[in-house]
């Protein structure tokens, strides 16, 4: 009879993963739970809400700055799209850059898969290899099949600030170390502004940041056989301005004894499960990382309030 549960050794170090942050005495889910099926559309829909500016506004400076952006790069390289969702931000570069080959890669396998098939009919010259893989760990190795030439690393989002500003560094470097001849980075960041704006962004009106914030605890009751209870959760999404950072956290309405495969945890009410941290940077800040991580920046683009910057640098 066949297990309940995916036995991988992939599958089983997020569990554990997921299983130690809720047995830390301050609990905590690393964001990267947040990406199953629906919690990758949940994103989806938070990138159309009126108060989540960081899509749109790099969007535009994609748009207005593109011809700019693609020549700084050149064409040909291997486009390594990381986190790649949707595929979306990637595909609208295809005409500038085009890439030799492209591979996106996201902790999402199946929601990926859906995306490049789809986008195969569209660019059917583009060599398309989609990795299903986590690499937010310091040890991820692209396989084999990606090309080693003119690795472009596309990481857009401000995906980088979920990320505490150490583990970035490791981050960048491990990006660094893979870039091969000739490579580099091009990445969208997140810019410090003012904390209404980004209360606003992170705590949405319609309600849709809280529901990708809930679900994360629908996929611990699915990769943990888990049984919470969602409804007795609460979503909280600020800015905490000592930090440099939105937190999001989920609040016990209630006390409560949540149980799991081999394991249980009570939770007090009002006591938090922190879920995702998005620290947001000066441009200098930003620009002093990559060079830590042994990038040289090479362009930086800006929209006009100064809310986001597109960067590219060199290995
Ligand atoms: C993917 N990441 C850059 C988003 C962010 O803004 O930190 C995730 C997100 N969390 C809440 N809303 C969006």
């Amino acid at each position: 009879m066949g297990s309940m549960f995916d036995t991988s050794a992939e599958a089983l170090r997020l569990r554990a993963e997921l299983e130690a942050g809720l047995r830390a005495r301050d609990a905590c889910i690393s964001p990267k739970f947040l990406y199953d099926a629906l919690g990758s559309k949940l994103f989806e829909a938070i990138c159309e809400l009126p108060e989540y500016y960081p899509t749109r506004t790099e969007a535009a400076i994609f748009e207005r700055h593109g011809g700019e952006i693609a020549r700084a790069i050149g064409t040909g390289t291997t486009l390594v799209d990381l986190g790649a969702g949707n595929c979306a931000k990637a595909a609208r570069l295809f005409p500038l850059l085009h890439p030799a080959q492209y591979v996106p890669v996201d902790i999402s396998a199946d929601f990926l898969q859906d995306a490049v098939e789809r986008l195969r009919q569209r660019f059917r010259h583009i060599e398309m290899n989609a990795l299903g893989m986590d690499f937010s760990g310091g040890d991820w190795q692209l396989p084999d099949i990606v090309r080693h030439e003119r690795r472009l690393f596309f990481y857009p989002g401000s995906s980088i600030g979920n990320f505490t500003p150490d583990d970035a560094l490791l981050f960048l470097r491990r990006v660094r170390a893979q870039c091969g001849a000739d490579g580099g980075i091009l990445i969208g960041i997140d810019l410090a502004k003012d904390g209404a704006v980004l209360d606003a962004a992170y705590d949405d009106a319609l309600g849709v940041t809280a529901a990708f914030n809930l679900n994360v605890l629908r996929h611990a009751n699915r990769l943990l056989g888990a049984d919470f209870d969602i409804r007795a959760w609460r979503h909280h999404g600020f800015y905490n301005e000592r930090e440099g950072r939105v937190e999001m956290h989920l609040e016990a309405r209630s006390a409560q004894q949540v149980v799991w495969q081999g394991g249980s945890r009570r939770f007090e009410a009002g006591e938090c499960i922190h879920t995702e941290n998005s620290y947001k940077y000066r441009p200098a800040a930003a620009v002093g990382l990559l060079e830590q991580a042994g990038f040289a920046a090479a362009g930086v683009w800006t929209d006009e309030r100064g809310w986001f910057a597109v960067i590219h640098a060199r290995a």
